[in-house]
C-alpha cells in the first residue's frame, strides 16, 4: 500500500507568489465575480480621500461596466475612451463559509491597481498584465455562515518613466492633458481580466513547479522514458512535519503513470507520450491536440485517518524538452521551425478584455493558418492562452511588458528592479507550460546607446537561473553592428521593415536587404540562431491595385512572398547543415487598435493577416500555403545529430 511509503516532508519553500491558477477540486470552490461591476470616473482623483471605498455604494455618477473588459470602448463616451487617471469599480456579493481560507484574485487590472474588501485595503498591485491576489479571510465575518462582502477597486492607467511599459504624461493644459506610449497599441485599462474568488483549506499548497530534466530515446528516435522534476510549496502549516504529500502523474486515459511522496524529487514516466509543437512533419497538425498529462497533487495530515487537506490538479503537463545549438532551435532533439503570426491581446468593443470567444477563434484561425507559434506580444497575455497552446502544441515566446524602453529606463534603477519583478511574475505563472518555448524580456528597446550593456547584462543574469529551461532573448530593432545588449542572450530576434518603414513601395529592394541582414548577424553572433520576429505591412482589406501599390492587398501578398524565398535560404529546416534560420513571425495576425495618429487610419494598425473582426486577407491565403508547405518538410532524418 502506498501509503507505507510516505515520508515526512523535509522541506517547506515559501514563495513570495501564490500563481497556482485558481482550479476546482475535491478541496478548492471556484466562485466567478464576473459580470457588470459598478463603474466611474474619478477625474479629480478625490476617491481616495474621500474614502469612497468605505461607503456602501460609490458616488453617483457611476454606470455599469462588464468584468472582464477594457473600460475605454463600452461607451459611446469619448472621455471614458480617452481617461487618463483614477476610475473605480464597486460590486457585492454574498459569501457562504464554506472553508477556512477565501482568495480574492484579479488575473490582471491594467496599470495600477488599489482593492479594499468590506473597506479595508486588501492588495496594491503595480503592472497591468499579470495576476494578483489578496487573502480576505480576515476581512469576511466569520461568527455567521455567510458574509456580505463588499469589493471596490480603484485603478489608475498613468504610465510613467518607471513603470512597464513606460509613459509620458504631457500637460499642455489643464483640459488638454495627453498620456505619450512610445508603442504602438492603445494604451487600454481598467480591469480587462476575470475577478475569482477561491477557496482553501488552512493547510494549502501554494506552488508546484514541474520540468522536463531529460528524454532518452531508441535508435527510431522513440521515447523510451523522461524524468520530470517538481517542487511543492506548502503553506499555513506549523509545524510543518505533520503533513505529508502524495505527487501521481496521471496520462490522457487518468490512468497513474509515476508517483513520488516527497515535496522536491522527480518522477520517471517510461515509454512517455511527448508535447510536441504542431505543425512540423513529424508532429501532429495544428487543428489536433497535443498529449498533456495531468500532475496531482494531494496533501494530508499526518494521522492514522490519513484526512485529506487539499488537491490540486494541473492538466496541462507536457513532457518535452528545449535545447539550443549554434544553429537550431530543438523540441525534443528535433529541429524546430517557428512559422506562426504575432498578434495583441485586442478587439472590438472589448479592448484588451478577456473574452472566450476571441480565445477560440484565435486558436481556430492558427488551425486554419497551420500557424505553429507566436509571441505574447508585447505583454504577458492571459492564462488561457497559455492553456490552449499546451492543448493545440502551439509554441509561445512569452514576452514581459517592456516594450518602449530607452536610454532614459537604462539609467534607472526602479525600471531594472520593476523588470526583474515583472520577469519575475511571469516565469512563475507560465513556466509549468509546456508551450512556453523562450522568454523574450523586452520588444525593441534602445539597444544601440552605450547604457543598454549594462542593463541587459544585468537583467539576462538575473533571470538565467530562474529561466526554467529556457532560452532567453529580447526582440531587437537595433542594427546588427549597434546592438549593445543581446550578446547576454541565446537568440537573436530580429524585427525588420524593409520595403514598408524603409525603401517604401520598393518590393524589389527586399530579398537583398534581408539577405545582407541575416548575414550580417551571423557573422556577428555565430553562435545564435536568428528569427525573424516581425515584418509586416498595412493593409486596407478591399484595398487594390496592380500593380501592387503600399497599403493594398496586393502589396501585403507580394510583401511577404519577398522575404520568403530569403527566409529558405537561411532556414535550418531546409539546409540541416548550413542553416541557423529558426522561424518567421509576420507582424500581425490582426489588425488591431493604436492610439489615434497620421499614421493609423481610424486608429488602428492594419498590418493583420486578418481584420480586427477575424476575417482573412489575401495575404492569409498566401500564408496559409506556405505553412502547409513548411510542415511537409521533412526532418525525420535529421535527429540527434546536432552538437
Ligand atoms: C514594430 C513594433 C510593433 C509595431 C510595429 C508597427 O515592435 O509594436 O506595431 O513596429 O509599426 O517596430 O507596425
Amino acid at each position: 500500500m502506498l501509503w507505507s511509503y510516505f515520508l515526512l516532508l523535509t522541506t517547506l519553500n515559501i514563495s513570495l507568489h501564490a500563481l497556482l491558477y485558481p482550479a476546482e477540486s475535491e478541496t478548492r470552490q471556484v466562485k466567478s465575480l464576473d459580470g457588470l461591476w459598478h463603474f466611474r470616473l474619478d477625474e479629480q482623483g478625490v476617491g481616495e480621500n474621500e474614502r469612497w471605498f468605505a461607503q456602501p455604494n460609490l458616488p453617483d455618477p457611476t454606470i455599469f461596466m462588464p468584468v472582464p473588459s477594457s473600460y475605454n470602448d463600452v461607451t459611446q463616451n469619448i472621455t471614458i475612451h480617452r481617461h487618463i487617471g483614477w476610475v473605480w469599480y464597486a460590486k457585492d456579493f454574498f459569501l457562504h463559509n464554506t472553508a477556512p481560507r477565501w482568495v480574492l484574485r484579479f488575473q490582471a487590472a491594467h496599470y495600477e491597481s488599489r482593492v479594499w474588501v468590506n473597506g479595508h485595503s486588501a492588495v496594491n498591485h503595480s503592472g497591468g498584465h499579470l495576476p494578483f491576489e489578496a487573502d480576505i479571510t480576515p476581512f469576511i465575518s466569520t461568527n455567521k455562515d455567510y458574509s456580505k462582502v463588499h469589493i471596490v477597486v480603484a485603478i489608475n492607467n498613468t504610465l510613467t518613466p518607471t513603470t512597464l511599459p513606460p509613459g509620458y504624461l504631457q500637460i499642455h493644459s489643464p483640459s488638454y492633458r495627453e498620456l505619450q506610449t512610445p508603442f504602438d497599441f492603445f494604451n487600454y485599462a481598467g480591469i480587462d481580466r476575470s475577478v475569482i474568488l477561491y477557496s482553501t483549506s488552512t493547510a494549502y499548497i501554494q506552488d508546484i513547479t514541474i520540468d522536463t530534466q531529460r528524454i532518452d530515446y531508441d535508435a527510431q528516435h522513440i521515447a523510451t522514458s523522461a524524468v520530470l522534476v517538481y517542487t511543492v510549496t506548502i503553506a499555513g502549516v506549523n509545524p510543518i512535519n505533520t503533513i505529508r504529500v502524495l505527487i501521481e502523474l496521471l496520462d490522457a486515459n487518468g490512468m497513474v503513470v509515476a508517483n513520488n511522496t516527497d515535496s522536491h524529487s522527480s518522477l520517471v514516466v517510461t515509454k512517455p507520450n511527448l508535447w510536441e509543437p504542431c505543425g512540423m512533419n513529424y508532429t501532429h497538425p495544428c487543428t489536433e491536440h497535443s498529449y498533456l498529462y495531468t500532475l496531482q497533487v494531494t496533501l494530508y495530515n499526518d494521522s492514522p485517518q490519513m484526512n485529506i487537506l487539499d488537491i490540486y490538479r494541473i492538466r496541462h503537463v507536457g513532457i518535452r524538452t528545449i535545447r539550443l545549438t549554434d544553429s537550431k532551435f530543438l523540441v525534443n532533439e528535433r529541429p524546430f521551425y517557428f512559422h506562426g503570426a504575432n498578434a495583441h491581446e485586442d478587439s472590438d468593443i472589448r479592448g484588451k478584455g478577456f473574452d472566450h470567444v476571441i480565445l477560440a477563434k484565435h486558436f481556430n484561425l492558427y488551425g486554419w493558418l497551420h500557424g505553429n507559434s507566436f509571441r505574447t506580444s508585447h505583454y504577458p497575455y492571459a492564462d488561457e492562452f497559455y492553456e490552449m497552446a499546451d492543448r493545440f502544441g502551439i509554441a509561445i515566446i512569452d514576452e514581459t511588458p517592456a516594450v518602449g524602453l530607452s536610454a532614459t529606463q537604462f539609467v534607472s534603477q526602479a525600471t531594472l528592479d520593476h523588470h526583474k519583478q515583472v520577469t519575475t511574475e511571469m516565469i512563475n505563472r507560465d513556466r509549468n507550460h509546456p508551450s512556453v518555448l523562450m522568454w523574450s524580456l523586452a520588444n525593441e528597446p534602445e539597444s544601440n546607446v552605450p547604457s543598454a550593456k549594462d542593463y541587459f547584462s544585468a537583467l539576462a543574469n538575473f533571470t538565467r537561473p530562474i529561466a526554467a529551461g529556457r532560452p532567453i532573448t529580447y526582440v531587437i530593432s537595433a542594427g546588427y553592428n549597434s546592438d549593445q545588449g543581446i550578446q547576454f542572450f541565446d537568440m537573436i530576434c530580429i524585427n525588420r521593415y524593409f520595403g514598408w518603414y524603409s525603401q517604401s513601395g520598393r518590393l524589389d529592394q527586399i530579398p537583398n536587404l534581408v539577405s545582407e541582414e541575416l548575414t550580417n548577424w551571423r557573422h556577428r553572433f555565430p553562435n545564435k540562431p536568428i528569427l525573424m520576429s516581425e515584418y509586416g505591412a498595412d493593409t486596407v482589406v478591399g484595398l487594390h491595385n496592380d500593380p501592387s501599390f503600399m497599403f493594398t492587398e496586393e502589396y501585403q501578398k507580394d510583401f511577404y512572398t519577398a522575404y520568403h524565398s530569403i527566409f529558405d535560404n537561411f532556414s535550418s529546416l531546409i539546409h540541416p547543415d548550413t542553416g541557423f534560420f529558426v522561424g518567421e513571425l509576420p507582424w500581425n495576425m490582426f489588425d488591431f487598435a493604436t492610439d489615434q495618429s497620421i499614421t493609423r487610419v481610424g486608429g488602428l494598425n492594419r498590418k493583420g493577416l486578418f481584420t480586427r473582426q477575424r476575417q482573412p486577407k489575401a495575404a492569409a491565403f498566401v500564408i496559409k500555403s506556405r505553412y502547409e508547405h513548411l510542415e511537409s518538410i521533412n526532418t525525420n532524418d535529421l535527429c540527434n545529430s546536432f552538437e
